[in-house]
C-alpha cells in the first residue's frame, strides 16, 4: 500500500475514504512524509510529515516510543519537524499547463516562493507583471522554528517541493548530522547540510546555542531554477526573538554534501560483492516533433503514464499498455545460481542520466545502495556494465582480468531512497529484492514525473 496510483491502487476519489493497511519493519524508522501520488495534488499542498519511532522494549507504557530513539542517539528535548518547499503562486494545473507546451522549450517553472511547515514569506513588491500576485503587505510575526536557545532538538527537515534543492544554515547555531532518509550515517557536526532535493529527508540533532545569542535559519533555494523576482536565500528568526536578523549575511564554509555522507558502517555490512542481475536503463527528457516538441520524461522509448482507472497489479501483464516500461526480477525458480549460498536477491540498476539538469528518482518499496553517481565532464558520461570495460571516469580494477571484483568501492556505499543522479552521468543502485510487487521508479521534480519521467519494478 505505497499509493502509486496506477501501479498498486485506483485514485481516491473525492468525498471518499481508503484506509492504508501496512505493517512497518520493526528495523524501519525514521522521518518520512506522506503526500498524494495522483496527477499534481502534491503540489497544492496534499502531503504532510509521517514519523516513525523505533520500537520501544516496553511499547505499552506511555512515553517510552520517543524515547527508544533519544537513547540510541543521544538524548534531546524536543521533536521539530520542517517540511520545507517550493512553492508557486499560481495553482499546478496552470504552472504544469505553461510546461506542457512547445514555448517552455523544456525549461522548469521556477517557483515564486519557498514555505516552511506551510508559510512564508514574500515582498509584493517582486513580482514582476507578467505575473501579478494579489498581494497584501502584512507583518506577520510567525515562529518558523520554535527552538529556545538552552535545549537540543531533533529537527528532521523533508523537502516537500516541486522541484528545486535546497540547502539549509543555521547561523549561531551547530548541529550534528544524523540521519539521512532516515538511514543513520556517521555522525559530522557543521552549522549548513545540502542540497536535499525533494522526495529527500535529514534528521539533526540542533544544539543549544553557546550564549543564547539569537540564532536564525537560512533556507538557500538551489541555482537549478533562477527567478529574478524570488528571493532564493531567505533567513527565518529561531524563536520570536527580538532581534531582526533577516539582514545579516549568512555564511558557512563547512556545508555537509549530503550526497557525500557516510552511511553508517554497520549498515553496509550486508552489502554483497556482486549482485545477481544488472539492469541497465537510459531517462531523459524529450522534446520530439511527434509531440510537438512538448517535453515528456522517457525512460528507454517509454514516457509513462498510469494506465486508466484500473492499476497494473489489477490486469494481467499481456494487457499492460504500451506505456508502462516494466523490468522483471523473473521468477524466484531461475533466478539464482546453484552455487550461491545468499538467498537473497539482488539487484544493480544502473541509471543513465542523458538530460542536461539532474534528478532526484525515488524508488517505490526498497531502500538502494548507491555504488556511484557519476557526472561526465565532457560527453555523455552514460555506463553500461555489458558492454563498457569499466565505468567512465574509473580506472580500471588492478584484477578486473577476474572479473569477480567489483569495481566500486563499497565502503562508501550510501543506503537511501532517493538518488540524485548528475546532469549527463550515471547511478549505480544496488538493492536487495525482497518485496515482492511491483514498484514505482521515479524522477521527484513533479513536472518531470507528471510527464513520464518513471518506470517500473516488478520483483516477484
Ligand atoms: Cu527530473
Amino acid at each position: 500500500m505505497d499509493g502509486a496510483v496506477g501501479v498498486t491502487q485506483r485514485p481516491i476519489p473525492p468525498g471518499s475514504t481508503f484506509t492504508y493497511n501496512f505493517t512497518i519493519p520493526a528495523d524501519q524508522s525514521g522521518t518520512f512524509w506522506y503526500h498524494a501520488h495522483s496527477g499534481l495534488l502534491r503540489v497544492d499542498g496534499l502531503y504532510g510529515g509521517l514519523i516513525v519511532h523505533k520500537p520501544s522494549p516496553k511499547p505499552t507504557v506511555r512515553g517510552l516510543l520517543a524515547r527508544a530513539d533519544q537513547r540510541e542517539l543521544g538524548s534531546y528535548d524536543k521533536d521539530i519537524l520542517l517540511l520545507v518547499g517550493d512553492w508557486y503562486h499560481r495553482s499546478a494545473d496552470q504552472v504544469y499547463s505553461w510546461y506542457m507546451r512547445a514555448g517552455s522549450f523544456g525549461n522548469e517553472p521556477v517557483p515564486d516562493s519557498l514555505l516552511i511547515n506551510g508559510v512564508g514569506h514574500f515582498d509584493c513588491s517582486m513580482a514582476v507583471p507578467a505575473r501579478p500576485v494579489d498581494c497584501i503587505l502584512r507583518q506577520m510575526n510567525v515562529s518558523y522554528l520554535d527552538a529556545k536557545g538552552d535545549a537540543t532538538y531533533r529537527v528532521r527537515v523533508v523537502n516537500t517541493g516541486s522541484v528545486a534543492g535546497v540547502t539549509l544554515g543555521f547561523q549561531n547555531r551547530e548541529f550534528t548530522l544524523i540521519q539521512v532518509d532516515n538511514i543513520d550515517v556517521e555522525q559530522q557536526d557543521s552549522n549548513s547540510a545540502g542540497v536535499l532535493y525533494p522526495g529527500q529527508r535529514m534528521d539533526i540533532m540542533l544544539r543549544p546555542s553557546p550564549d543564547e545569542t539569537p540564532s536564525s535559519l537560512t533556507i538557500d533555494l538551489d541555482k537549478e531554477y533562477p527567478n529574478p523576482a524570488l528571493a532564493s536565500i531567505q533567513t527565518f528568526d529561531i524563536t520570536n526573538s527580538p532581534n531582526n536578523l533577516s539582514s545579516s549575511i549568512y555564511s558557512s564554509n563547512n556545508t555537509i554534501s549530503l550526497s557525500e555522507v557516510a552511511t553508517r558502517k554497520s549498515l553496509l555490512s550486508g552489502l554483497p560483492a556482486k549482485a545477481h542481475q544488472t539492469h541497465v536503463v537510459y531517462t531523459k527528457i524529450e522534446k520530439l516533433s511527434i509531440n510537438h516538441n512538448v517535453p515528456y520524461g522517457f525512460f528507454n522509448r517509454t514516457s509513462w503514464r498510469p494506465q486508466i482507472d484500473t492499476p497494473l497489479i489489477d490486469i494481467p501483464r499481456e494487457k499492460w499498455d504500451k506505456n508502462q516500461l516494466v523490468l522483471s526480477t523473473g521468477p524466484t525458480t531461475s533466478r539464482r545460481l546453484s552455487s550461491d549460498q545468499d538467498k537473497d536477491l539482488w539487484i544493480d540498476l544502473v541509471v543513465n542520466n542523458l538530460d542536461d539538469s539532474g534528478h532526484p528518482f525515488h524508488m517505490h518499496g526498497h531502500h538502494f545502495y548507491i555504488l556511484r553517481t557519476y557526472q561526465a565532464p565532457v560527453g555523455w558520461g552514460a555506463y553500461n556494465p555489458f558492454t563498457d570495460a569499466h565505468p567512465p571516469g574509473l580506472a580500471p580494477h588492478p584484477a578486473s582480468s577476474s572479473r569477480t571484483d567489483s569495481p566500486y568501492d563499497l565502503s562508501r556505499a550510501q543506503l537511501r531512497d532517493t538518488v540524485y543522479i548528475p546532469s549527463r552521468g550515471h547511478a549505480v543502485l544496488r538493492f536487495r529484492a525482497d518485496n515482492p510487487g511491483i514498484w514505482l521508479f521515479h524522477c521527484h521534480i513533479i513536472w518531470h514525473q507528471a510527464s513520464g519521467m518513471a518506470m517500473l519494478l516488478q520483483i516477484e
